[in-house]
């Protein structure tokens, strides 16, 4: 796996004196606020590691399709359904977006789909939950897109440019469906009493596996401090948690519903919510592949990726018979 390789490197948060005069030009030129580009030079655990995050984030674009795209011929009015397939669309693009970022690294999209369809990469763990009615499509909107949000408005300033440029258009686009989610939370919680039980028990299941989109806490998170040396990431995983906790709890007020978090309180001292952390030893059971619907959204991708063969092949010889066309007539 990718990251065991960067960890494998044992070159992790190397101090300036153990870095190469190139290593520590490099870490000049991160901490000046510079982009790095594909064609520059850059550590081999800086590349790898990118690859690493920037495929599984590509890979969660792509696998977070199908708990929304399930609804799509079911969602309640004409409105709904377009702005659902807009933004399944967009999910789309996003990953479209990220393989390209990821490919200009020196690895090809079929690398990494195979790394996805054999296990060896993660996808976020928030996608291995089922969406059981409509509300959910609302706190999906609410709360997923909402944390990916947080985490990517600061990865617009992440120091490998491609990656950078992707999160500007996806951020814009995030924005768009977080609200979508939101208003669909707002009609719900506001219409009958059936309907506010629905936004209330969708709440009640995704507040906690959105808590944990942000990763494991600080103290386990292995890649935190040299992604965040390298501004792969600019945040920990506990700021970015805390500070979507601080966001969406008066959001959950103005909607009327209840945070599914008895030990939820607004601390004074700290000017931040305490709130109680989610189960981690679910959380490690999600991402090793045990989650509730990880067997079925790998199963939906490797269907798709054997299914668009024939696409693939037809290209790839009309690719062959153009070139062998040009090169006659030259
Ligand atoms: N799920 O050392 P850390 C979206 C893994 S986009 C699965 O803390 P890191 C849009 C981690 O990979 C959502 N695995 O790792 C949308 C590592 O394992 P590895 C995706 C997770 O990378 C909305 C191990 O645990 N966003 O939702 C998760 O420093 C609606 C140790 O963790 C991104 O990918 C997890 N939640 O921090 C689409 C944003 N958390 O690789 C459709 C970019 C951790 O060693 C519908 N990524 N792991 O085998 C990041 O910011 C970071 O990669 C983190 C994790 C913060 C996700």
């Amino acid at each position: 796996m990718y990251a065991q390789m960067v960890k494998s490197t044992g070159k992790a948060l190397l101090s300036r004196e153990e870095m190469s005069p190139q290593e520590r030009a490099f870490q000049d030129r991160i901490d000046q606020g510079e982009k790095i580009e594909p064609k520059d030079w850059m550590p081999e655990g800086y590349r790898k590691n990118l690859i690493r995050q920037i495929g599984q984030h590509a890979h969660s674009e792509i696998v977070g399709q199908l708990p929304e795209g399930n609804w799509i011929t079911r969602a309640p009015t004409l409105e709904r359904k377009a702005n659902l397939l807009a933004k399944v669309q967009d999910e789309a693009g996003h990953g479209l977006y990220l393989y390209c970022a990821a490919e200009t690294l020196g690895v090809s999209r079929d690398q990494l789909f195979e790394m996805l369809h054999t296990g060896k990469m993660k996808y976020s763990s928030i996608f291995n939950y089922p969406t059981l009615t409509w509300a959910d499509m609302g706190a999906v909107g609410w709360l997923v897109d909402g944390a990916a949000i947080m985490n990517q408005v600061p990865l617009q300033r992440t120091s490998y440019g491609p990656y950078a440029r992707a999160m500007v258009r996806i951020c814009k686009e995030e924005s768009f469906h977080q609200r979508q989610g939101f208003q669909i939370m707002l009609t719900m919680a506001n219409g009958t009493e059936d309907q506010k039980r629905m936004a209330q028990d969708a709440l009640n299941r995704f507040w906690y596996p959105a808590l944990m989109m942000f990763g494991p806490s600080d103290k386990d998170s292995v890649h935190s401090a040299q992604s965040m040396a390298w501004k792969i990431k600019m945040n920990t995983n506990d700021e970015l948690r805390q500070k979507f906790v601080d966001e969406t709890v008066p959001q959950a007020e103005f909607l009327g519903l209840t945070v599914p978090d008895e030990h939820l309180t607004w601390n004074e001292d700290t000017g931040h919510y305490d709130y109680s952390e989610p189960d981690w030893n679910e959380f490690f059971d999600v991402i090793s592949g045990n989650g509730p619907c990880n067997t079925e959204r790998l199963e939906a991708r490797k269907m798709a990726w054997d299914d668009g063969a024939w696409v693939r092949e037809g290209m790839l010889a009309h690719a062959r018979k153009s070139q062998a066309r040009k090169a006659a007539a030259e």
